[in-house]
């Protein structure tokens, strides 16, 4: 606990810190289906249309609620989503991620395409959020070669069979050295270390214990030198331990809990919360940055 340490992350053409506070990165899902809803813009005239101007919209509201980053993916990661083609992925992200950018705006794309990751950091995008943790080298590549900041998330298996009884020993330090070993291979085809940022990735290939027991050994992963993020926003598992105690709750409902998640993420020495209620988990992680920076004058 109170484990603050500042961490910097270069980005394509800028670097940001945690000096002052925990950096908050929004949520802008461009596809018809994200299982989260509140962030999610298809258009009103049928399937596979898509509304950019809402979706750009809401990254603005986004930003004014105090985030510090935009995501923006057009590929539901939902668990046993449809993949989605290249040119529609390009047709849902460029745009809204072009706007959002000139815009001054620090735009991460959510994508594990190569193509798209391209095109989005050509259209202005500083970050890659590729939920499938650089296992493509054409990703490799093109994050070699364009110098975003990378976010290397660890998933298990794919969206399609992810939670088909996914087993670990141990969750944690299986996680921890996937990730660090997909880190050490980016470095060693030319990605800077300090682009680099890991994340555990709850729910994709994890059962709820997983999950909780990733959140309580966060630690072990933060230490592993690189900034890391987390992302629970409105995720089953919060649903779950809520419904224990005899709560329902649709994905919006899980605000409260998902900030608390956040706090405790904060706690444990994470740099980037990823959310979709900005205005919330500002909230949350701005009292926690203010306890553990606390307790670092203190020592
Ligand atoms: N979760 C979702 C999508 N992308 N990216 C990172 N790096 N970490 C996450 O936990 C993560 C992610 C889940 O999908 P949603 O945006 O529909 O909630």
């Amino acid at each position: 606990m109170f484990a603050f340490a500042e961490a910097t992350w270069r980005l394509r053409t800028q670097t940001v810190d945690t000096r002052d506070h925990t950096l908050i990165m929004g949520v802008v899902n461009v596809t018809p289906d994200s299982f989260s809803d509140g962030g999610s813009f298809p258009a009103a005239d049928g399937v596979g249309s898509i509304d950019h101007d809402a979706a750009i919209e809401h990254g603005r509201r986004l930003v004014g609620d105090g985030a510090d980053i935009i995501d923006v993916g057009g590929e539901s990661t939902r668990p046993g989503a449809e993949a989605v083609d290249v040119a529609e992925e390009l047709h849902r992200v460029v745009p809204v991620v072009e706007v959002l950018a000139a815009e001054g705006i620090i735009v991460s794309v959510d994508t594990s395409k190569a193509e798209v990751a391209e095109a989005a950091l050509l259209a202005g995008a500083e970050i890659v959020n590729d939920v499938t943790g650089l296992r493509d080298p054409a990703m490799v590549e093109v994050c070699a070669a364009l110098g975003p900041g990378v976010v290397i998330m660890h998933m298990c298996g794919d969206p399609r069979s992810m939670q088909d009884a996914p087993h670990y020993d141990d969750v944690v330090d299986e996680v921890r050295d996937y990730l660090v070993t997909q880190g050490d291979a980016a470095i060693a085809v030319g990605i800077d270390p300090a682009r680099l940022c890991l994340d555990p990735g709850i729910g994709f290939g994890k059962t709820v214990s997983h999950n909780l027991e990733l959140l309580a050994g966060l630690g072990v992963i933060t230490a592993a030198g690189y900034p890391v993020l987390i992302g629970t926003s409105r995720k089953s598992f919060l649903g779950v331990v809520l419904g224990r105690a005899g709560r329902l709750t649709a994905p919006p409902d899980r605000d409260g809990a998902s900030a608390a998640t956040a706090a405790l993420a904060v706690a444990a020495g994470a740099s980037i919360v990823r959310a979709h209620n900005v205005a919330a988990t500002l909230e949350s992680t701005r009292i926690a940055d203010a306890i553990v920076r606390s307790a670092t004058n203190v020592i």
